[in-house]
């Protein structure tokens, strides 16, 4: 677990390219795309007036040239200010989680030999644990801000049980919705079992997950994670939509990560920090810092989806394009190369549209643009958890995010 966790740390800063920056042709195109962006300013207008967007839609967010200032100091950064020794945030919050999965699967208290197989499918310890690590890290770090005290209470343990539960049973969800056949390495559960059963072991991991959570006996917090269930199907159905005005396009992209990725993130993080300290400025805190990690988790899960292979992600890459859906690289590389936004609106399916539109984004600062996107969000995160006291765990968290952004898978 701990060697998977090192491969995240690859030193890297994106930045989008300055303008007349030597770049690659484009596709079946003579002129260089230099040429045409340090030629015609309005390859560059677009990425501004944009950012202006992307910044609204996040109010929160400080000014671009802020980040231009901060980034790298952030992203070099190894020190700890709690003044302890430098601490792998897996390792540390690996420490609150064993028998995480033995747990999990002791929730799911089936007697149907293949429903239990089904639904204990992904609890193999071969996901990275994300959102587990997340919520005891936060979990600690909010109860040390409270009263000094490091421990964590069994209740907290149980929202890292509950989220990685309802992640998976979206995982078994959306590969049916997908068509699926591989990820995390393996076949999925609807290759295996079929559509109709796929579905069904999703539901019940859902359950489990419900049953755990009213355990929990705080009503606060199972509307919380109730919230989470209700912006995952929103976020899922939004996807399902496209939008023809590129301003509107980009708030429904970030609108669609945030409800499909950053809510569960999120709430999860306001669930532990609820449960161990009554400030409800801490609990807003712990929802920022969630919700900016989250969804810069979920801009570079999207850049993956073209930088990465195959065989690193344990799935097909391209996926999102094949399935007609464009994400945070497309959305930039349309900037540059407005033919895409008729590609985008027929939803990629003509026969070569997919090879054709994946050679644009390679080709344009998509995917700069998209990792800088995630870098501010990681820095309004870091902005937001650095208001805790300092401790190691709020050391591990700021790790974290900085982690989120060089992970490759
Ligand atoms: C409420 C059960 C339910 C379903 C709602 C299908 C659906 C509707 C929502 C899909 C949400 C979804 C799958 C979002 C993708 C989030 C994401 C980035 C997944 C990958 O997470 P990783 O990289 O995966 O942490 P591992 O394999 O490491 O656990």
């Amino acid at each position: 677990m701990a060697m998977r966790w090192s491969c995240w740390r690859r030193g890297c800063s994106w930045r989008p390219t300055a303008v007349g920056s030597p770049r690659p042709e484009r596709p079946g195109c003579a002129e260089p795309l230099g040429t045409r962006a340090a030629s015609d300013t309005r390859a560059q207008i677009p990425y501004f007036s944009l950012m202006k967007i992307l910044m609204s839609a996040s109010p929160n967010m400080h000014s671009i040239s802020q980040f231009h200032q901060r980034t790298p100091a952030m992203c070099c950064c190894r020190q700890t200010q709690s003044g302890e020794k430098y601490s792998d945030p897996f390792k540390l919050g690996w420490r609150d989680l064993k028998g995480l999965y033995e747990d999990i699967r002791k929730e799911l208290h089936i007697s149907t030999r293949e429903l239990k197989d089904m639904s204990e499918y992904y609890f193999d310890g071969k996901g990275k644990a994300f959102r587990p690590i997340i919520v005891v890290l936060m979990a600690r770090a909010c109860n040390i801000h409270h009263n000094n005290v490091r421990e964590m209470q069994a209740s907290q343990r149980s929202i890292a049980l509950v989220a990685e539960m309802i992640h998976t049973a979206t995982l078994v969800h959306d590969d049916v919705i997908d068509d699926a056949s591989s990820r995390r390495g393996k076949h999925t559960v609807n290759k295996i079992w079929g559509e109709k059963k796929a579905v069904l072991a999703g539901d019940l991991i859902l359950s489990a997950a419900s049953v755990a959570l009213a355990r929990i006996g705080n009503t606060a917090v199972v509307s919380m994670l109730a919230q989470v269930i209700e912006d995952l199907v929103r976020g899922e159905f939004l996807q399902l939509g496209s939008k023809e005005n590129e301003n509107e396009r980009f708030a429904h992209y970030l609108e669609k990560t945030f409800k499909k990725t950053a809510s569960l993130i999120a709430n999860s993080c306001k669930a532990v920090s609820v449960l161990g300290c009554p400030d409800p400025v801490v609990h807003e805190i712990a929802y920022q810092y969630g919700k900016n990690v989250g969804i810069a988790f979920q801009l570079i899960d999207d850049v993956l989806d073209f930088t990465s292979c195959s065989d690193q992600m344990g799935k097909p890459t391209s996926a999102d394009l094949k399935l007609g859906i464009a994400t945070g690289p497309v959305l930039f590389a349309c900037q540059q190369f407005p033919e895409m936004n008729a590609m985008i609106m027929r939803r990629f399916s003509l026969p070569g549209d997919v090879d054709r539109a994946r050679q644009y984004v390679l080709q344009s600062d998509g995917v700069q643009q998209t990792t800088y996107l995630a870098q501010q969000y990681c820095h309004k995160a870091v902005r937001e958890i650095r208001k805790l006291r300092p401790s190691t765990e709020r050391d591990a968290l700021i790790q974290l995010s900085e982690s989120v952004l060089t992970r490759d898978k």
